[in-house]
This record gives C-alpha cells, structure tokens and sequence, in this order.
C-alpha cells in the first residue's frame, strides 16, 4: 500500500527531523509536512506542506479530506517549561489538539496514529531510578498531566474504536538540526551551542540533576521502528517508557571538555524549571520496548557529544 503520512508541527524539534528521515523512506511526495507557522527553507523546498492548526476543527477537517492520510504523527505541543506560563493554553493545545486528531482518524480510517508522550507523566512519587512502566503518576505540571491524559484516551480509541494509535515517553531530546522548544530538558542541546560559540554556559538545572535524555538519531529510529512494528506484537497502547542515556549537566560538561578544553559552566539559581526536573525520574525502566519491538539504543554520552559538537559546527 502506498503511504500518505501527514506530520503535524513539523516545524519543531522532532517535526524537523522527522520529516527528512520519513521522507527518505517513503519518497518526499508521500509526507506532507504542516505546522501553524510557515516552515522553514529545508521542509518547504523538499515536499508538500500545509498551514494547519490543531485546534482549527473546520482547517483539520478539510486537510484530513483532501489528503486522506493513512499515517498520522501528531507532533504539535506545549512543553513542560512553557506549559507552566500558559497553564490553560497547554491544556487545550495538548488536549484538544490530540482529540481531534483522534476523531479524525476514526472518521477518515487513518491506519496508524503517533503521539508523543513524556518522561513528564511521573511525578515526585514515582520511582526515581529506573522508573518502571507501571507505577504511581502523580505528575505536578500541566505539560505532565496533559500527556498522562493522553496516554489515556490513546488507548481508549484503540480499544472501543480499534484505532491504531502507537506512543512513546521520549526522554529529553537532543539534536542539532533544530532548537527544542521551551522544556525542561533544552539546557542540554543550549549547551552544545554556547560550547561552539563562546566557550561557556549557565546551566538553569543545578550541577548534578540528573534526568534520562535520547540523542535525536536514537529518538528518530525508535519512532520509526514503534510504527512499522506489527500490531499483534505491541501489548501497550498507553505509552511506551524509553531510558535513553542519564546524565547530569556536569557530566555533559565534562564530556564537553574532552573536546573543547577551556569550556566552563556554570549554574544559576532558582531557576523555575529545576522543580520541574526534581519531579522526573532520574532514570527509565524500558524493558516492554526491548520485549515488544525490538528496542536498542545505540548513542551513549560519549558518541551523542562527539556526533552533536561534529555536526552542530557546521551549521553554526
Ligand atoms: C520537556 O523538557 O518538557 C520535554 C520532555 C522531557 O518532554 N523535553
């Protein structure tokens, strides 16, 4: 069967590189790109794209119409920091957003639909260290409680409607293509660019928080491999818990010095979004991705802060 896969907010840090990895397999006709905002140089000049808002019910409507996907990636999102300054907006963004997707998808009988969720849905009661699939949720942000409910009515829609809806709980995200945009985890690709570029950082996380991260190659490949896995071998429709590599600023810092031996961080206080942080696990439990769909991770700390400091030189 020939694919129509529709991406929504592509624009943002997984939509960019998403959109290249999906159209390099499946051909640049194939993935229609869209975001509320005009896209860049790269997504616009390599295949089809549309100015779509989630929350437009009419605008989604008329695109799901016109271009009957049969693979949807729902990427469009308020993150954990910013959700904290627009409670309201994130919930209906977040909320809202993924509900029409999901009705859409029954109407039009889209095959497959992927929605991210978070490491945001554990909250201060969770197990901190190796953060098991199921446990306590007791999520304390907006960002957090928006995914923990759409994990929910993901699965709902697979099992009253037997929708094919496939999610995982990234960890933060690290790439060099694009920024992220507005979570607690984004001190961890800023360092990369004020390495480059002046040689020092003021990390708003302290010195040894440590939280699960995923270098974007690793993110890209899970998501990939989650969808094109067969339906009988997936056991969870919530979300699938992925670890990825857990790491402390210092310790980004220091793999940073290996390769530039003057860079210098520092840490700033009081920062809002270090509780955001003290909420999270410090480390994931992802044995169900290994057991279900094969799931490996191949970036360390080491080889993510060699491939980004190689790659980010030469766009900066
Ligand atoms: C954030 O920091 O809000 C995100 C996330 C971990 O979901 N990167």
């Amino acid at each position: 069967m020939s694919e129509k896969i529709l991406v929504i907010g592509a624009n943002g840090q997984i939509g960019t590189e998403l959109v290249v990895a999906l159209r390099k397999i499946h051909g640049p006709e194939s993935v229609i790109a869209s975001d509320i905002n005009d896209p860049g140089y790269a997504i616009r000049h390599s295949g089809p794209y549309e100015l779509v808002n989630v929350l437009d019910k009419d605008n989604l409507h008329h695109i799901f119409e016109k271009h009957r996907p049969t693979q949807v990636y729902l990427l469009a999102a308020i993150l954990s920091a910013v959700g904290e300054q627009k409670p309201k907006l994130a919930w209906d963004l977040n909320m809202t957003g993924l509900i029409h997707i999901l009705d859409f998808a029954v109407e039009f009988k889209t095959a497959k639909v992927f929605w991210p969720s978070s490491i945001a849905v554990f909250g201060p009661n969770s197990p901190q260290f190796h953060t098991p699939q199921y446990c306590v949720m007791d999520p304390n942000t907006v960002y957090g409680f928006s995914k923990l409910a759409g994990e929910r009515w993901c699965e709902y829609y697979f099992t009253k409607y037997g929708l094919d809806v496939r999610s995982i709980r990234y960890p933060g995200l690290i790439g060099w293509r694009a920024n992220p945009g507005g979570g607690t985890t984004d001190y961890a690709v800023h360092i990369f660019h004020e390495a480059l570029k002046t040689g020092k950082y003021t990390s708003f996380l302290s010195a040894d928080t440590a939280l699960p991260m995923m270098y974007m190659d690793d993110a890209i490949r899970a998501t990939i491999s989650l969808m094109d896995a067969p339906a009988e071998q997936l056991t969870i429709r919530s979300s699938y818990n992925l670890a990825g590599i857990s790491f402390t600023p210092t310790q980004l810092a220091e793999e940073i010095k290996k390769q530039i031996p003057d860079f210098e961080i520092s840490y700033a206080e009081n920062d809002p979004r270090q509780a955001i942080a003290d909420s999270w696990p410090k480390s994931i439990d992802d044995e169900y991705a290994q057991r279900d769909w094969g799931w490996k991770l191949e970036y360390d700390l080491a080889t993510m802060t060699n491939d980004m400091l190689t790659n980010l030189k030469t766009v900066i």
